[in-house]
């Protein structure tokens, strides 16, 4: 296994609408991060992560981007962009960029250009075709509802869009398209850019036949006709080539539709991306009809996924962990308790992802606790997905309350609500009116109360950090899980040379024994969530230790 930077970093997720207002006008910026450096370098990460933050009408939360080298002035400018990096940098933290490649916003010149005319030079940037008498192209569905193509006036033909209508997909195919994605990677990575988050990079090779989708269900329609494509590995190879081996930099590929078999197309090592994010766990809960249909899942799936995926980065590649992002409700209140065992259920996440095989990626917020929201009418939702979603619902005959109780379990919103600085006016994170209604607990749960507190969430995660940093068999070890069966204990051995480390983790309400297999190692705690009992062989309500059993 070669060591990499990459490898051994923890990743902290910024959301930037929602991280920090540093100008009054209710949105997050720049300078807002700026403010806050020093809490994210106290958090022992060593990486963040910027959702887009290029000039966009934010249609998707900046996923549609109008201008690939500008910042969007909601943001701030340039300059405080460089401020933000060197800040960064200064610090010892390295920055990814959130790059979007798969489509960009209908507001683009070059989206602009294309519509022009059929033989406008710009035509080939994205997916033009006539109808078919009435109907659109082929039958694929959007991510955001309703049909994947939309008609255009002026010209006479539809045009694809895999997620809004304002959001079209580029055609790869193109190779001057291609030049012009490389020249702009390049642009951010000469300025001292250390990463790149690729997203949907699963979807940027489409099947120029667009065979018609066979399946109502719609993970698998991505699966089968959106990601993967014929040229998948052609376009990062090359992307690599051209670009990613003149740096040092961190690629990570999005995208839905990979799965563990297709994943190592993804992964060569001289050719292909350093990392990908999965999403098996994430759709675990989703029914055939995507997001809002949801379905139980079993403590059983959740660690077979684990399981699963850490063999297949086993044989290429290396893996991330992350357990919420900006895209899922928030992981306490969607893998743990967030009513009454908030506070040990989120300790019990952040030994999770802290001391998995694969590199960890945490979503701000998450740190602290922060739960998910709640809905009392679609109209409060800022989100795209949801208000689209809610017009096909209705559709169908889907009550409002029906939809809300769907959103409020996996929507989107969840996780974009301001983060909780402190119990003030507006929790601290600005002088105005948010753009997002705030978290109504963020009275209870905030920075403020956790930085003072020893037992907090937040300092627990500092734990957490300081131990995976101070034990390399964490990030480099085996990854070992036993008593599988089990529908409520998570455990397993992290195994390197003479290193060895135990987790046991309780995903329950109850408590809970420990096998007899595992006595003879529970001698040396490092870290838990509860004070240490009499009993080791017993587990509390939704406990998390981690031994060293050298
Ligand atoms: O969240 C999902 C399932 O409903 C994912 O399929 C997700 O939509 C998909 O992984 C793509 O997400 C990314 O690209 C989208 C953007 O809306 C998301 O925020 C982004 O993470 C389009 O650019
Ligand atoms: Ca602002």
């Amino acid at each position: 296994m070669n060591p990499a930077w990459w490898k051994e970093a923890i990743v902290y997720q910024v959301y930037p609408r929602s991280f920090k207002d540093g100008n009054g006008d209710g949105v997050g910026d720049l300078r807002g991060i700026i403010e806050k450096l020093d809490y994210i370098q106290s958090l022992g990460v060593d990486a963040v992560w910027l959702n887009p933050i290029f000039k966009s009408p934010n249609d998707d939360g900046g996923y549609d981007i109008s201008d690939y080298y500008s910042i969007q002035p909601e943001f701030g400018t340039m300059q405080d962009f460089n401020e933000l990096l060197a800040g960064l940098h200064q610090r010892k933290l390295k920055l990814i960029m959130d790059l979007v490649l798969n489509h960009s916003s209908d507001e683009h010149p070059w989206f602009q250009e294309s519509r022009k005319s059929k033989d406008n030079p710009y035509r080939d940037y994205y997916f033009w075709k006539p109808g078919k008498q009435e109907s659109p192209p082929n039958n694929w569905p959007s991510f955001f509802g309703g049909s994947a193509w939309q008609w255009d006036e002026l010209t006479g033909e539809y045009y694809l869009h895999l997620f809004s209508r304002k959001q079209p997909d580029l055609n790869w195919e193109n190779p001057v398209l291609r030049d012009e994605i490389n020249k702009l990677m390049k642009f951010w990575l000469d300025k001292g850019v250390d990463g790149l988050r690729l997203d949907v990079i699963s979807a940027i090779s489409k099947r120029t036949d667009f065979p018609e989708t066979d399946t109502a269900d719609f993970n698998e329609t991505i699966r089968k006709f959106y990601a993967n494509g014929p040229r998948l590995k052609e376009f990062i190879k090359e992307a690599r080539a051209k670009v990613w081996n003149h740096y040092d930099v961190m690629t990570v590929g999005e995208g839905p539709g990979i799965t563990p078999q297709n994943s190592m197309d993804y992964l060569d090592e001289h050719h292909g991306l350093n990392m990908i994010f999965h999403f098996g766990h994430m759709f675990m809960d989703q029914g055939p009809g995507g997001r809002f249909d949801p379905i139980p899942w079993s403590m059983k799936d959740f660690k077979a996924v684990f399981k699963t995926w850490d063999d297949a980065f086993l044989e290429k590649g290396w893996g991330s962990v992350f357990l919420g992002n900006h895209d899922f409700p928030r992981m306490v209140s969607r893998w743990g308790n967030d009513h009454m065992y908030w506070n040990e259920s989120a300790k019990l996440l952040c030994t999770l992802l802290l001391s998995m095989r694969g590199t960890p990626f945490i979503f701000m917020g998450d740190e602290i606790g922060m739960t998910n929201t709640r809905l009392d009418s679609v109209s409060e939702s800022q989100d795209i997905e949801t208000q689209n979603g809610w017009r096909e619902a209705q559709k169908v005959g889907i009550t409002e309350s029906e939809f809300l109780k769907a959103v409020n379990y996996a929507g989107r919103d969840n996780a974009r609500t301001p983060m909780q600085w402190n119990p003030g006016e507006q929790a601290g994170f600005t002088t105005g009116i948010p753009w997002m209604q705030l978290n109504p607990n963020y009275n209870r749960i905030h920075v403020h109360a956790q930085e003072d507190e020893t037992n907090s969430i937040l300092n627990y995660f500092r734990g957490m950090t300081q131990l995976r940093k101070a034990n390399p068999v964490l990030t480099y070890g085996t990854y070992r899980p036993f008593d599988t069966g089990n529908d409520t204990l998570f455990l397993f051995f992290r195994e390197r040379q003479q290193e060895k480390m135990l987790i046991v983790l309780n995903f329950s309400n109850q408590v809970a024994n420990l096998p007899n297999q595992v006595i003879p190692f529970l001698t040396n705690r490092l870290i838990g969530n509860y004070p240490e009992g009499k009993s080791p062989q017993e587990l509390q309500p939704w406990e998390a230790r981690v031994y060293s059993c050298k």
